[in-house]
């Protein structure tokens, strides 16, 4: 079977995926935001389109339950971790997309002293969706976490006492400014990538090859 089927999450990873689709002559014909369909079909009949959680998207590629996805780095870096270092085998990552532009980092309270924490090698206590990538940087720090994890509105945390520090995604910086909340350190800077299933590149390089050079060809043009 020559079908190709690549796995998207809805909202801004499916959005800004749609122009470097159309460059390689893709149409999406369903509206997620409208559909209940999990799988979309497109105006190639060998391209079909699958639904997923944003951070299932590693996962259905790297089992082959898709061809190919569309992951944040954030989302892959913490999926590698979960995984004990067996999470990328089987994954090529060919393609920086450079689309869902963001970064993570540390954000404390206003009025929290987070430079004195760190100062004098107290306790800090982060709540976070990315336990892997907070572990790596506060070990690499020397500083002693005690790590929570959450899955969604961090930035709850901190305003409720249930953390002195969050670890979480920021793109306009809004979201802690809303909730009274400040960046203190910026871990790394995110974007997109394009996954690509190692057997899959093999079995069906043509169509798989023509994707990743339309998308190449396509990117930081929109
Ligand atoms: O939302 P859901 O729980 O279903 O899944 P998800 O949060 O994993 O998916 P989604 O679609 O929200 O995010 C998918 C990917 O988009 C992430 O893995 C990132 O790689 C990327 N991305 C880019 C972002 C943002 N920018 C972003 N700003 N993901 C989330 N945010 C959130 C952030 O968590 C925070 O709550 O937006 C808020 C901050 O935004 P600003 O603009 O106020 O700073
Ligand atoms: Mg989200």
């Amino acid at each position: 079977m020559n079908h190709i089927t690549l796995a998207l999450s809805k909202g801004r990873i499916f959005d800004e995926t749609l122009p470097l689709l159309k460059a390689a002559g893709i149409e999406v014909l369903e509206d997620p935001e409208k559909s209940r369909k999990l799988i979309l079909p497109t105006n190639q009949p060998g391209v079909r389109v699958v639904l997923v959680r944003a951070t299932d998207v590693p996962t259905y590629v790297q089992y082959g339950g898709a061809d190919l996805g569309v992951t944040g780095l954030d989302t892959l870096i913490e999926h590698g971790k979960d995984w004990g270092g067996a999470g990328s085998a089987g994954l090529y990552q060919p393609l920086d997309l450079q689309i869902a532009k963001c970064r993570i980092s540390v954000a404390v309270r206003a009025d929290f002293d987070y430079a004195g924490v760190v100062r004098q090698g107290s306790r800090l206590r982060v709540a976070t969706k990315y336990v892997g990538i907070a572990r790596e940087f506060f070990a690499a720090k020397g500083v002693h976490v005690d790590l929570i994890k959450l899955y969604g509105s961090m930035e709850l945390a901190p305003l409720t006492g249930l953390a002195d520090a969050i670890v979480d995604l920021v793109s306009t910086g809004n979201t802690l400014k809303a909730n009274q909340l400040v960046e203190v350190e910026r871990i790394m800077d995110i974007s997109s990538r394009l996954v690509v299933n190692q057997a899959s590149l093999k079995l069906k390089q043509q169509p798989i090859r023509q994707i990743i050079d339309a998308f190449a060809g396509a990117i930081g043009k929109n």
